[in-house]
């Protein structure tokens, strides 16, 4: 997706919340209180709650502080330990004021603390301002990971994504295969056309790159300039190469006019692929340099291809 297209909202978001109480009178309440404006989720135990903010990911959790079992504390404590559920907003529900538990919330990462028995308006305006919050904050971590120009994957999200990928590999004993990409003669194409329609072609060009590569675990990423790059996690050298020939034969396809390309009418990719069973203590920027050196010799041969 475009960044325009966060910007504009062009695809509304309704906030969720996850209610969480050992009673259910007070889930009842709170659920009449919300579900017009959010989907909600509901758990009745601690453990619960855990379980369903990694499977639904909430935007808010409205969390009971006592709770036989798991209290609200140690909920709270869990998900702001795991990667998967740190985001999450986490609003305390409290019987009764309690100088002490109050600031230990606070200190555990709560956002806000909300007494019972509820005031229905303050509690809702309270929620809504969480949500906005939360959402504004989700937008921006996305924007950071996305190329401003192409829409694509950044550099940035390649570096967080690649040690996951090597890490999940060679735990499960399976190849991870590099398409390093290199637009042809692209240095002519800016000097004949002009950089705005450089843009439009890389635009373009990334696109592609990105609907050939569809499956949903595969990263594409702008790599630099004109380079882009693939991350394909259990895929070896045979299909890596297919993958690679397949977007190579995809940017002909789209007809990008290049008359003062060597090669030919329209515009042109090379690819380097590389690909390696990863071990744990083996650095990964090997199959980086790998997949250069392929590209490298991709060009030498004449460009508009894949080497591997
Ligand atoms: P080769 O086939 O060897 O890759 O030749 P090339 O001309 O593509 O390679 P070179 O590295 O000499 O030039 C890359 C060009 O890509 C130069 C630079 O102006 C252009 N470029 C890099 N980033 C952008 C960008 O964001 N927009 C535009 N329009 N051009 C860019
Ligand atoms: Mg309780
Ligand atoms: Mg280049
Ligand atoms: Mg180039
Ligand atoms: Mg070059």
């Amino acid at each position: 997706m475009f960044i325009d297209e966060y910007i504009s909202g062009a695809e509304p978001v309704r906030g969720k919340i996850l209610l969480v109480d050992d009673q259910v009178v007070n889930i009842k309440i709170l659920h009449q209180l919300l579900q017009a404006d959010y989907d909600i989720y509901m758990a009745r135990d601690g453990h619960q709650a855990i379980d369903m903010s990694k499977k639904v990911k909430p935007d808010i959790v409205l969390l009971d502080i006592e709770m036989p079992m798991l209290n609200g504390f140690d909920v709270c404590a869990h998900l702001k330990n795991d990667p998967e559920t740190e985001d999450v907003a986490v609003i305390f529900v409290s019987g009764h004021f309690d100088e002490d538990k109050e600031v230990k919330g606070f200190q555990l990462g709560a956002v806000d603390f909300i007494h019972k028995p509820i005031n229905p308006v303050i509690t809702k305006a309270r929620i809504k301002n969480q949500i906005k919050l939360k959402l504004n904050s989700d937008l921006l971590r996305a924007i950071a990971l996305l190329d401003g120009l192409t829409g694509v994957a950044n550099r940035r999200k390649f570096e967080q994504v690649l040690p996951v990928s090597w890490l999940q590999c060679a735990r499960e004993k399976q190849p991870l295969t590099i398409i390093l990409l290199d637009i042809d003669f692209f240095k002519h194409f800016n000097d004949t056309y002009g950089h705005t329609e450089g843009d439009i072609c890389l635009r373009a060009v990334a696109q592609k790159i990105q609907d050939t590569v569809n499956r949903p675990y595969d990263l594409v990423a702008r790599f630099g300039g004109e380079e882009f790059i693939c991350v394909l996690p259990n895929t070896d050298l045979i299909g890596g190469t297919y993958v690679a020939q397949q977007i190579v034969d995809s940017i002909v396809s789209l007809k990008i006019a290049h008359k003062n390309s060597p090669i030919s009418d329209f515009v042109t990719i090379s690819a380097g692929v590389s690909t390696i069973v990863p071990m744990f203590d083996m650095p990964n920027k090997i199959l980086v340099e790998t997949a250069d050196k392929q590209l490298y010799l991709a060009k030498d041969r004449g460009r508009n291809r894949v080497l591997g």
